[in-house]
């Protein structure tokens, strides 16, 4: 099992193999975390997600998914782009919100990363109770088991989240 770190933090500055980005189903890009990853990278990073939209995925990435790319200027080598739940679209299945996390882990597997960075994905603009993605995100990790995995990095922005976080994992 790999080791589970939570800090507070900007995940564009994390040096792992892969940062986890929560995005949108369209890939192009948003505010959140997605602008912050999109603005660091640079515009290699925003190239490579139109690529995957006229090849991979011309309808956009389903909810629940996940897929890398480069990583452009950032210091990680790959970025995962993962889907959560928007509860504001009525998105209210916590399992969709578990696969997010677990897709964005297997990917990482499939890339052969060793360590990876993840934000509390749908926990912001998506308006999930930052418990609740605590709680999930968590157990999902938790559930991992991988051959590659050494480090899963919760990285959140804000006291707030980081304690949902502290105190999910000390649960
Ligand atoms: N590092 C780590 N976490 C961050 C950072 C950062 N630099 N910036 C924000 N967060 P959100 P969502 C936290 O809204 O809820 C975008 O427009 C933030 O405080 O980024 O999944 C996408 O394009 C919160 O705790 O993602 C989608 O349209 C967490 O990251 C939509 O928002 C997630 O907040 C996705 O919404």
């Amino acid at each position: 099992m790999a080791d589970i770190e939570i800090v507070e933090g900007d995940i564009t500055r994390q040096e792992v193999d892969a940062i986890v980005n929560a995005a949108n189903s369209t890939l192009l890009g948003g505010g959140g975390v997605d602008g912050a990853i999109h603005a660091a990278a640079g515009p290699a990073l925003l190239a490579e997600c139109r690529q995957l939209r006229a090849t991979r995925y011309p309808d956009g990435l389903p909810v629940g998914e996940a897929v890398a790319t480069g990583a452009g200027e950032l210091p990680a080598r790959w970025v995962i782009h993962t889907v959560g739940p928007n509860r504001h679209a009525g998105q209210v299945d916590p399992e969709l919100l578990a696969s997010a996390f677990r897709t964005s882990l297997g990917e990482a597997e499939r890339i052969g990363a060793t360590s990876v960075a993840l934000p509390a994905v749908s926990a912001g603009v998506y308006g999930w109770d930052r418990d609740t993605v605590a709680r999930i995100a968590i157990d999902t990790a938790r559930a991992h088991r991988g051959p590659q995995l050494r480090t899963v990095r919760f990285v959140l922005f804000g006291p707030a989240v980081f304690a949902a976080f502290d105190e999910a994992a000390r649960a």
